[in-house]
């Protein structure tokens, strides 16, 4: 008797939360990104240096391009110092080869390689 009167509740509740989040999902699908390059981004490593100081992009992937005959060992450091809390994994690209890293939450990120500490960066997420 008792679970029955909670379930008529929690029904329509539960109901109108899935709607809520069914348009949200579709509100942010939606959404225009705010510009046309923050869909692929591709950052070159060339020289034993990044091919850009900083770039702006939306949530998502960035390519760095090894155009280098060495590896580089991708970071969130600077100097060559990996930060003690990375918010994603540092990352090796071989020589010649393409890796790409996911920045899925906004904020700066400085970005180094923890073989070549001159080798530094700014991503910014937005
Ligand atoms: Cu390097």
């Amino acid at each position: 008797m008792r679970s029955g009167v909670l379930r008529k509740r929690w029904l329509p509740r539960g109901a109108t939360l899935t709607a809520m989040l069914f348009l949200l999902a579709a509100c942010a699908a939606a959404s225009p990104s705010p510009s046309p390059s923050a869909q692929s981004s591709t950052v070159d490593l060339h020289g034993l240096a990044f091919g850009v100081a900083e770039i702006t992009i939306s949530p998502g992937d960035v390519s760095f391009a090894n155009q280098d005959a060495v590896p580089h060992l991708i970071a969130e450091g600077q100097n060559g110092t990996q930060v003690a809390s990375p918010r994603f994994t540092k990352t090796n690209v071989a020589a010649n080869q393409t890796a790409i890293i996911t920045f899925g939450a906004a904020g700066d990120y400085q970005i180094t390689c923890l073989i070549h500490p001159t080798m530094n960066m700014v991503v910014h997420v937005q």
